[in-house]
């Protein structure tokens, strides 16, 4: 577009940009490239460079983060910010809504609430005249906040100037900043990469980066902020309900939760909530509980308030994904490539919904963080499926005799040295395979479902057959006879010849599943594919230059060393030789050049819950055939796996038009094209 006038180009990029960031963060709806974004943002900058008398103040360019402060200022909220009473349990909700209807006596039929996620973050107010930000404050103690105007600035899900019209002239919104998981993920890596402190959970993340006195490391941070109510207003009238007021607020620009609802009655509430706890990993936000709210504002105001809170609200919390408990010894466990992995023994505590008394202190550099001495109080963290984590420690319980952790010299298992490699944060155990842990953790990861996939051959009887000492070695697995076997505790007959019939049904293989099953370090399933497509043949593979293996999509020098490190070694080679030599087959496959894999250049997204295959199995296969897997939807996307609980990429690439298919349709495009799922 050529415009001779600069005052209007310089108009309607900031219309354009207004739009397209509303577009993006608001509404989770991409329009444009990001490249167009790009480009439009640039040109704006140089306009307003070049004419600095017209740069505005709610520009976009203007969200990059202003001077330090030395402190923040000090605010009264002239309309209190109330906090929520709790519920957590069925029975609290009925004495609620009893509570409710005896107020509103004249009520007979159920009442209509408002239904929202609580998301887990920071409360705040943001005030606007005549449709532009003035202020943005923390709740504070309700009464007093802190005015972090330049901080909320920085956010992009919040307007600068409101959309649309018919907005009060004085608006005060609030509602909650929050990290995405996704965003603190991507935080934390960052830190750990520069050797920095990490935030133990994304609402910490969030505080710390609202608490910043330099607005430019808040603009640096993923940052969202998503709207429930209104407090102080002038000049207008809103709807005479909590939904339709949110929808309102929408269309002046501001964001709010997709997963609100309105439902009818209180066990309508509890099925709401029940379906959210469900699906509340899946969500791309924490969330701590749900807020019930009565809807109709006539009703709100006979309600009233006791002390601090509405009545006519509630907070049903879930259960607590971090609990206290006691660390009550360290132990160290050895996995199936050496790496010694430091255990916390815990005090037993609920938490996330299950008792847990292990939690991984991951590795050295993550109890040196930490600093946890045995006797600490510290916070344990479990949400969803993952494994439990220590997250902080209590300092103040610690009483001077705690000993700190020492870690072994030698390996728990074996006594061998033990030793960290240059640029790894793990120890390992350099006994290799005389190393009972690694004989053990090789021969389940060889006889696990996407690699050999022996059945019958469980993780109790690996290790039941290295500790009896009739198997070292994944190609002493094919040696075992119908007597050796009948020589364990508890195996029957029936037991024993399946387990024979499994084992020779494994030497039936593929050549991807072989490369993988040998667990050669860094080569997951992914790579074991792209291997085996490259080079078609073992031979071919086993003789590869380094320059060969580097020119494998997804091989690095770290993965062609690894690589290298198996080939030159005669054991390994010696374990190959006599899994051939038992029988242990696969048919050579054709070679593939990375442009003609059948999804080269394409983008997919998967989300939600896949109940076969489980994401990362999908991410990797979709890999293997070529396509790059991406966390977020946008307008590059090819297409999306979409499985329940799907959220707000689903929307997206919905509102997109683009192609989502679910974990059936997955499945058979991943057989079509050859692999065994
Ligand atoms: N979703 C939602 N979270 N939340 C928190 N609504 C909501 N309402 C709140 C709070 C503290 O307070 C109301 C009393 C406005």
């Amino acid at each position: 577009m050529s415009v001779a006038d600069p005052l209007q180009e310089l108009e309607s990029l900031l219309e354009k940009l207004d739009t397209w960031n509303h577009q993006y963060y608001v509404l989770d709806q991409p329009t444009v490239p990001d490249s167009e974004y790009d480009r439009a943002m640039q040109r704006l900058v140089a306009l307003e460079t070049e004419h600095p008398q017209w740069l505005r103040a709610d520009s976009p360019s203007q969200r990059v983060g202003g001077q330090p402060l030395i402190q923040f200022g000090q605010v009264t909220h002239d309309v209190p910010m109330l906090s929520l009473d709790n519920a957590f349990n069925d029975q609290d909700m009925q004495n609620f809504n009893r509570r409710l209807l005896d107020r509103l006596a004249q009520f007979a039929a159920p009442l209509e609430f408002a239904c929202e996620p609580k998301l887990d973050g920071i409360a705040v107010s943001l005030l606007y005249r005549d449709g532009v930000l003035q202020r943005g404050a923390t709740r504070g103690d309700g009464a007093t906040g802190e005015d972090i105007t330049q901080n909320v600035r920085t956010i992009r899900s919040i307007p600068l100037r409101l959309r649309g019209n018919g907005y009060p002239e004085v608006l005060e919104v609030r509602g909650e900043i929050y990290m995405p998981k996704a965003g603190f993920d991507w935080l934390n890596n960052k830190a750990r990469q520069r050797g920095e402190k990490v935030f133990v959970n994304p609402r910490n993340a969030a505080a710390g980066s609202l608490r910043q006195l330099d607005p430019r490391v808040t603009a640096e941070r993923p940052l969202e902020m998503c709207c429930y109510s209104v407090g102080l207003m002038e000049g207008e009238s809103l709807p005479d309900r909590q939904a339709p007021m949110l929808e309102r607020l929408q269309s002046w620009g501001f964001r709010i939760n997709s997963e609100s609802a309105v439902v009818q009655g209180i066990d309508a509430c509890n099925d709401y909530y029940q379906s959210l706890f469900e699906r509340r990993d899946s969500l791309p936000y924490d969330i701590d509980g749900i807020v019930f709210k009565v809807n109709e504002f006539k009703l709100q105001e006979q309600l009233g308030f006791v002390s601090r809170a509405p009545r006519w609200a509630i907070a049903r919390k879930f259960p607590a994904q971090e609990e206290m408990t006691r660390l009550l010894d360290v132990e160290f466990q050895v996995g199936r490539t050496g790496v010694i992995t430091p255990v916390a023994r815990l005090e037993p505590v609920f938490v996330g919904g299950v008792t847990v008394s292990n939690a991984t202190l991951h590795n050295r550099d993550e109890v040196d963080r930490l600093d946890v001495r045995i006797g600490d109080t510290v916070i344990v963290r479990r949400a969803g499926d993952v494994i439990p984590q220590v997250v902080s420690v209590v300092t103040e319980q610690r009483l001077p005799r705690f000993p700190r952790v020492t870690f072994p010299k030698h390996c728990p298992i074996c006594q061998s040295a033990v030793e960290r490699e240059e640029g790894e944060a793990a120890l390992r155990c350099m006994g290799g395979l005389i190393c009972a842990a690694q004989q053990k953790a090789a021969i389940k990861h060889f006889a696990s479902r996407r690699a050999l996939n022996v059945e019958g051959l469980g993780d109790k009887l690996v290790e039941q057959l290295v500790e009896e000492g009739l198997v070292a070695s994944v190609a002493e697995l094919y040696t075992l006879s119908e007597e050796r076997l009948l020589s364990l505790d508890r195996m029957g007959q029936k037991s024993a010849d399946n387990l024979l019939a499994a084992l020779q049904d494994s030497k039936q293989t593929t050549l991807p599943r072989f490369i993988f099953a040998l667990g050669i370090r860094e080569v997951g399933e992914a790579t074991a594919l792209s291997l085996a497509r490259h080079f078609g043949s073992w031979a071919a593979l086993a003789t590869a230059s380094d320059r060969q293996l580097l020119e494998v999509d997804d091989v690095g020098p770290i993965v062609a060393d690894h690589l290298r490190q198996f080939f030159d070694s005669l054991s390994s080679l010696e374990v190959v030789k006599l899994l051939c030599e038992a029988g242990v087959n696969w048919p050579d496959i054709e070679c593939l050049p990375p442009q003609s894999q059948p999804l080269a250049g394409q983008t997919w997204v998967v989300t939600g819950k896949l109940e076969m295959l489980g994401r990362d199995d999908a991410k990797a296969h979709l890999q293997a055939l070529g396509a790059k897997v991406a966390g977020t939807v946008s307008v590059k996307t090819t297409c999306v796996v979409a499985g329940p609980g799907a959220g707000s990429k689903l929307a997206k690439a919905e509102a997109l038009g683009t192609e989502v298919i679910d974990e059936q349709a997955l499945l058979a495009l991943l057989r079509a094209e050859g692999i065994k799922v």
